[in-house]
């Protein structure tokens, strides 16, 4: 009877392990020393193509919904309005609610600060973003809490303990000339610590032309905390705080910029603190990705102000807190191996909805 259930149990977590996609090593040490010197590291392959297949229909879906997401924004739509017409204020383009928009608006007319557009891109693509799909999404879902990569998020960030807190998709369609404004994702979250990471996971080829990051190398220790902006236009979120960061994109040459040519399975991690930017799409392919945040064991809750609402996340942390949370839960290490967060939050989710 007992090796019957052994080997049921057996059964069940080799099943789940399929599911998951093939283990990997998390990381070797090139990679971590990489990450901790540059800010920034590619892995090669780390996602099978079934797992990407996925992924990618998600963010289709995603992106459809856009206008409907509490955290949704069609960039190129509000870019337009802002700078093309003579009507800024109305109507309402979406239903995102993370910014205060009468102060944006009054920024915007302050600074009057040019928008980050590639005029060698032909302009039909639209620059999409959406927040805490996670919370709506079972692919990202799964992916985020339980795939192979919170383990490799301890890896390079040599943490005992990871929390995942939150992502963001980034859809450039083909002919998009909104840039992505250098920025440093840290002062965009609530939380402050060190232990940080981002997975930016391209599902598309992508390269230079159709609007890979650039990043700042070693920025990530410059000991600095630069304002958040507004991605189509170097103005601040009204209410942050921060230094203001130079316009990287006119003068690339006198940074030590890093980027990757991807292919879709690789994933790129940058560090919460390193600066980074992306051009528009110029080529004639969507560059559909996703960014995912990993924390490790020193990150603490931290209500920064100017940072976006975060519509889709309610918790009762305090000033101070770990992150442990069901907002920002624990996915390494897991209790046994194919434990599967994502079920657990299926049920949490759909029974709130
Ligand atoms: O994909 C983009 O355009 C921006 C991505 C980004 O800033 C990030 O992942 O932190």
């Amino acid at each position: 009877m007992r090796l019957r259930l052994e080997v049921r149990e057996t059964a069940i977590r080799s099943a789940e392990v399929r599911r998951l996609g093939p283990k990997r090593p998390a990381v070797n040490e090139q990679a971590v020393s990489t990450f901790d010197q540059d800010g920034v590291v590619c892995l090669r392959q780390v996602l099978d193509p079934d797992t990407i297949g996925r992924l990618a229909a998600a963010l289709d879906v995603l992106a459809d919904g856009i206008n409907a997401s509490a955290a949704g924004y069609d960039v190129t739509e509000i870019r337009r309005r802002l700078y093309e017409t003579a009507d800024p204020g109305a109507p309402e383009l979406s239903n995102g609610r993370q910014y205060d928009r009468a102060a944006v608006l009054r920024a915007l007319d302050t600074a009057r600060p040019p928008a980050l557009v590639d005029s060698r891109a032909s302009g039909h693509g639209h620059f999409m973003l959406d927040s805490s799909t996670w919370r709506r999404n079972c692919a990202v879902r799964r992916l985020a809490l339980d795939s192979c990569l919170p383990e490799i998020a301890a890896g390079l960030m040599g943490a005992h303990k990871i929390n995942y807190c939150d992502d963001q998709i980034f859809i450039k369609a083909a002919g998009t000339a909104e840039r992505t404004a250098f920025h440093q994702d840290y002062t965009y979250f609530r939380m402050r610590g060190w232990q940080g990471c981002v997975m930016w996971i391209c599902v598309d080829r992508a390269d230079e032309r159709s609007g890979t990051l650039a990043y700042v190398r070693g920025s990530h220790r410059w000991g600095r905390k630069f304002a958040p902006n507004m991605f189509f236009a170097h103005v601040g979120i009204p209410g942050s705080s921060g230094e203001s960061l130079a316009e990287i994109e006119a003068h690339p040459e006198r940074y030590d910029l890093v980027r990757f040519d991807v292919e879709p399975g690789d994933i790129v991690v940058h560090h919460f603190r390193t600066v980074h930017g992306a051009g528009g799409n110029r080529s004639n392919h969507s560059r559909r990705a996703l960014s995912l945040r990993y924390a490790g064991d020193d990150m603490r809750y931290y209500r920064r102000p100017g940072t976006p609402e975060q519509p889709y996340q309610e918790h009762l942390l305090a000033e101070g807190d770990p992150l442990d949370s069901e907002v920002f839960p624990v996915v390494w290490p897991k209790p046994f191996p194919g434990f599967s967060l994502t079920d657990a939050y299926y049920d949490r989710l759909a029974s709130a909805a």
